[in-house]
């Protein structure tokens, strides 16, 4: 079922021969710019518009009322709160040793820079609706800005027609669960345009201001007017459709590698399954364990129609050295480690937005439950992107004081190189400290 690449005796670089979706944003991009700048423009009205066409539903008010957020959470499975209770406490414990302090420098006597952690004022979180709802999504996004400080938590999310209009209820108590009562029912390009810009709306209480970060995952279109929203405000990695890849040599169990790959190619038709491995013994056996599990799994088109895609695939290497080199060319959003000495392969990968060791760590285990972050970098992004962390809502600030003294014992450099780039003035804004006596008395 799984495509195959076999790169067993290739010298050759692997990028650019491991399996992997050609996602368009740019064009994707030029597709909502329209819809983006009518929501700059004319706020309410054009959310409005946007949503009845995009989404079906016809919206009253952007924001979703308070009692609707706290009715969610009484009439929450039991079993699904307790689920996410736990979750949010893994969550907390990660994500609050991720908390940084204020570093100061002692660079010479009299010369001091200080590094300064601050949390950004406001961030609106994006949490998807489509083919599933994320109430776990909430928690991945709202942990770590609440840790990290950010005052200011806003959640958008597509309203759902089932729901009257109203974002998915689970998604509405999971922002109930974490004190999260700025929720808007909005989705798509719309929402991301609504958070950068900010939005009337029909009444006082129902606007938006505008927010100075946006994460979160979503779908292409999200995904497009975010990367045209930066600049105007911060954005995490790009989160495009969710990615497996797994390591795996002969002692892997096929079953597990099997569930695994069908676990993430359940999200979305466009999901990417890859399976890296020295042994033809376990591929087959991987083979025939998913023809036997996507048989009678729930989602069973979609996770064909993933599986099956050009981005999914099995790639034969000649050993777990050469399975590296694979693993860390593709950067996975995540990456399962199922080798013999598992620990010690995963401490070498370079490449990844999170990495699962060993038989007993499964990805559907971060993606609920293991207290790590699941909004990763996807599309190779993971070789210069983190996932969401603490750090994601943070702004070090260099607050730097010198006095007198110190200052003069380097006047010198920052002269000489003031006139090496022919900026002499910066070189005067010193000497003009050190040559009047003005300097002298401010200092004291
Ligand atoms: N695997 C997804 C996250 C998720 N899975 C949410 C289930 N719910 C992207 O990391
Ligand atoms: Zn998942």
């Amino acid at each position: 079922m799984l495509n195959r690449t076999d790169l067993r005796g290739s010298q050759r670089d692997p990028r650019g021969l491991l399996p992997r979706a050609r996602l368009d944003v740019s064009a994707a991009v030029e597709r909502i710019r329209p819809t983006v700048e009518a929501v700059h423009q004319h706020g309410f009205g054009a959310i409005k518009e946007a949503t009845t066409r995009f989404d079906g539903v016809e919206i009253e008010r952007l924001r979703v009322p308070r009692a609707a957020i706290a009715a969610a959470a009484e009439s929450l499975d039991p079993e699904v709160r307790a689920a996410l209770l736990e979750s949010i406490k893994r969550a907390r414990k990660v994500h609050a040793d991720q908390r940084r302090s204020d570093v100061t420098t002692r660079v010479v006597d009299g010369g001091t820079v200080t590094e300064r952690w601050v949390p950004v004022s406001r961030v609106g979180l994006y949490v998807p609706g489509g083919l599933a709802v994320y109430p776990s999504t909430v928690v991945m996004n709202v942990v770590p800005a609440q840790e990290a400080g950010v005052e200011g938590l806003v959640v958008a999310s597509p309203p759902q027609k089932e729901n009257g209009g109203l974002p998915d209820a689970r998604v509405l108590a999971a922002c109930a669960l974490l004190g999260v009562d700025e929720v808007y029912g909005v989705g798509g390009a719309q929402a991301i345009a609504m958070l950068g810009y900010g939005s009337d709306g029909v009444d006082a209480e129902d606007r938006c201001e505008p927010v100075d970060v946006i994460t979160g995952p979503g779908n292409i279109w999200v995904t497009a007017a975010k990367r045209l929203l930066q600049g105007v405000v911060g954005i995490d990695a790009e989160a495009g459709p969710t990615e497996i890849a797994i390591l795996a040599d002969e002692t892997a169990d096929p079953r597990h590698v099997a569930a695994d790959l069908i676990s993430q190619a359940e999200h979305d038709p466009m999901a990417a399954s890859v399976l890296v491995t020295d042994s033809e013994a376990l591929a087959a056996a991987v083979e025939a364990e998913l023809t036997r599990q996507v048989a009678s799994t729930k989602h069973e088109q979609r996770v064909l129609t993933a599986l099956t895609g050009e981005q999914s695939g099995v790639v034969l290497v000649d050993d777990l050295e050469q399975g590296l080199r694979v693993v860390d060319a593709y950067a996975a959003e995540h990456l399962e480690i199922q080798t013999r000495d598992a620990r010690q392969w995963a401490m070498r990968v370079r490449n990844a937005g999170a990495i699962f060791v060993g038989a007993w760590s499964p990805v559907s285990l971060g993606d609920y439950a293991a207290g790590s972050n699941h909004v990763l970098p996807t599309a190779g992004c993971a070789r210069h992107s983190s996932g969401l962390s603490v750090q994601s809502f943070l702004r070090g600030i260099h607050v730097v004081e010198y006095d007198e003294p110190a200052l003069r014992d380097v006047a010198g450099h920052v002269v000489a190189l003031a006139n090496a780039e022919d900026l002499p003035a910066h070189g005067d804004a010193v000497k003009v400290r050190l040559q009047s006596d003005h300097g002298r008395r401010a200092g004291r």
